[in-house]
């Protein structure tokens, strides 16, 4: 009896482990941080998700390049679990980001937060490779442009050489490259930027997509990185996956979501339908899914209980990304989506932070989240 049970458990201890083995990014010869991380994240969906924030240790609102200051750790005493870097105006030489971010020090930053054991993911507002404006010049013909045989694809490979660079120099305290969930072309069926909506055919952004992809794996031996795939809002599954690339290009599927001027209850509603659409199609296709990116009603004292935590519900997700805290901008506007210190939601948010299904820092600490038994 004993044997016989015995032997069970080691068959059902090798087909688990089968299957684990098959499970694995795109990045085909992704570094065991990576693969780690890509399983871990699937894991994290099942019990809740993780809370990340945009820039969040280079500035929040009323300062800049403190050490180890962070909005939203003046708020809960914890960091976030995911941060959110951005690369535009690397491709052109500048040595920092559209947003003044310095790159050398965002690197340090990214390690930083990497060795607390946080997830980092990347963005990438590109300049247009055709007409050298910025990435919301949506000018018809740029996609095809940077395509194998397109007048500017040496142009757009030698940007993707320097991202390759940035890439390479994230190593962690044991040498070790550092996972980077990397989403470019995001918000792509709207038509702000040069890639997305009607600027380009799904044929075009697929080839873009494998070309980018392909490159940074195959060319430029980058094997740390997952491919996040995201839209904007969307009214179908079939709009979500019109320029869906192939699951052999994507880890991650998401998408940015701003209330803007939507009533609170409407949005819950919004949320809610987009999510299960999003949650369904990464079941299917066996990927991780995520809230991208999402700004929210940021005068609403009660917004993340009574609005955010509502419209995600039970969806199993694994992260959500709240966009910058710029505070006050240059032209005068101003622009944060987290909580600081003195915020009217502050109070709410730390109700939010207190919810057993919400992970931050703490919940995720100590690197576990790139190491084998989560
Ligand atoms: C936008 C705004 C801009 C910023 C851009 C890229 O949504 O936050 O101020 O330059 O993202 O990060």
């Amino acid at each position: 009896m004993a044997v016989r049970f015995l032997t069970i458990v080691y068959f059902l201890a090798l087909s688990a482990k089968a299957s684990a083995q098959q499970d694995m990014p795109g990045g085909k010869y992704a570094t065991s941080e990576t693969i780690n991380l890509y399983r871990n994240l699937k894991k994290i969906a099942k019990t809740g998700f993780m809370f990340g924030h945009q820039d969040d240790l280079a500035y929040g609102v009323g300062w800049k390049y403190e050490n180890g200051r962070s909005d939203i750790k003046d708020v809960t005493g914890d960091y976030p679990a995911v941060y959110g870097w951005e690369l535009g105006h690397l491709e052109i030489d500048k040595p920092h980001n559209l947003d003044s971010v310095p790159f050398d020090r965002m690197q340090q930053l990214i390690r930083q937060g990497y060795e607390r054991g946080g997830v980092i993911t990347i963005s990438w507002h590109l300049n247009n490779p055709l007409t050298g404006k910025t990435a919301w010049n949506p000018e018809p013909g740029t996609v095809a442009s940077i395509l194998p045989a397109g007048e500017k694809h040496d142009l757009y490979k030698s940007w993707l050489d320097k991202i390759a660079v940035f890439m390479n120099g994230l190593r962690g305290s044991g040498g070790e490259f550092i996972p980077v969930i990397f989403r470019p072309f995001h918000e792509l069926n709207g038509s702000w930027f040069w890639w997305g909506g009607k600027n380009c055919t799904p044929d075009e952004f697929k080839k873009l997509w494998i070309f980018t992809a392909s490159y940074l794996r195959d060319e430029k031996k980058l094997h740390h990185l997952l491919y996040a795939y995201n839209t904007d809002r969307f009214s179908s599954r079939e709009e979500y996956l019109e320029k869906y690339p192939g699951d052999e290009w994507v880890d991650v599927i998401g998408f940015d979501i701003y209330q803007r001027n939507t009533p609170n209850e409407k949005f819950i509603g919004d949320l809610d339908k987009m999510l299960s659409t999003l949650v369904d199609i990464a079941a299917e296709k066996n990927k991780i899914s995520a809230l991208t990116e999402f700004g929210g009603n940021f005068s609403d004292s009660t917004w993340w209980t009574g609005t955010f935590a509502k419209g995600i519900g039970k969806h199993k997700i694994s992260w959500v990304l709240g966009w910058r805290n710029a505070g006050r901008k240059p032209g005068g506007e101003f622009e944060a989506y987290v909580p600081y210190k003195g915020h009217v939601s502050e109070n709410d948010f730390i109700s939010f932070y207190e919810m057993e299904n919400t992970f931050f820092e703490k919940d995720i600490n100590n690197k576990k989240i790139y190491q084998k038994a989560f």
